[in-house]
């Protein structure tokens, strides 16, 4: 009851061009808020963010009762404060435009962005990797982009011919592609060398004057975390032991 008069508010609101701007809460970092961050750069949409830095104002948050899970990305949006990354994603694809233009092609999108998740995951995961471990599983990381993942996108730019992934328009795909082409020239600057409309598709995507701005310095987009940060991210979440990447781009957490 709350929520459907929430909405109708948020709505009216909305109709008024007064809508408030969505509010991000996580840590100070990418993450898993990231493709969030970056989802609504790219529709233009100006956003909030209510970063924490400290386990004590994460466990505020959660003794707020806000968090539905006890854990972030959470988005305040409409009314809602909306957790779970695909389904903030979804949300927010659907919501501006950014989906497709029917079912199918949305199955299209869907595909191509849960590949792109398997693989930004390893990356986001790598820096937890254990000491020992490091060389090892960006080796593995490496493989498994430029042999499984960069192929597939190489090819559906091929046989599509169209300047974007799925349609003829900019998708949440798309965005999820250059996110995670540009993660993964952090580990090896070289890695789309074999790829050519990779190269081609980062460029254009890269001058869409939203996401161009996105790019620039000062926008709300986050570094990759440093050795800093790495331990403010094992407090905030009380990583205690490592990670580990299984044999099929599955990644394991072990805390
Ligand atoms: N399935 C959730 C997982 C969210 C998640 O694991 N969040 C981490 C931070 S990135 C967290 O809040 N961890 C604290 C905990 O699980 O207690 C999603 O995709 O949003």
């Amino acid at each position: 009851m709350l929520e459907a008069h929430h909405l109708l508010q948020e709505e009216k609101l909305e109709s008024l061009g007064m809508a408030r701007k969505p509010k991000l809460h996580y840590f100070n970092g990418r993450g898993r808020m990231e493709s969030i961050r970056w989802l609504l750069a790219a529709a233009g949409v100006e956003f909030e963010e209510e970063l924490f830095e400290t386990r004590e104002e994460f466990e505020k948050r959660i003794q707020e009762g806000i968090l539905m899970y006890e854990q972030v990305p959470m988005v305040e949006i409409d009314g809602m404060n909306l957790v779970e990354t695909g389904a903030i994603l979804r949300y927010l694809a659907a919501k501006y435009d950014l989906y497709g233009r029917n079912l199918q092609e949305q199955a299209w999108i869907d595909m191509y962005v849960e590949g792109l998740k398997d693989l930004s995951d390893m990356i986001m995961f790598f820096p937890l990797s254990l000491p020992g471990e490091k060389k090892m599983n960006l080796e593995y990381i490496l493989e498994r982009a430029t042999t499984r993942f960069f192929p597939v996108y190489e090819k559906a730019l091929r046989d599509h011919e169209q300047d974007f992934l799925v349609g003829d328009q900019l998708s949440w795909a798309d965005t999820q592609l250059l996110e995670v082409i540009l993660m993964a020239e952090e580990c090896k600057p070289s890695v789309l060398a074999g790829f050519p409309l990779l190269q081609e598709f980062k460029a254009r995507i890269s001058y869409i004057p939203t996401i161009r701005k996105f790019l620039q310095p000062g926008s709300q987009r986050k570094p990759p975390l440093d050795e800093g940060s790495i331990e403010t991210v094992k407090n905030i979440f009380k990583f205690e032991r490592g990670m580990f990447l299984k044999n099929m781009g599955t990644i394991v957490a072990e805390y």
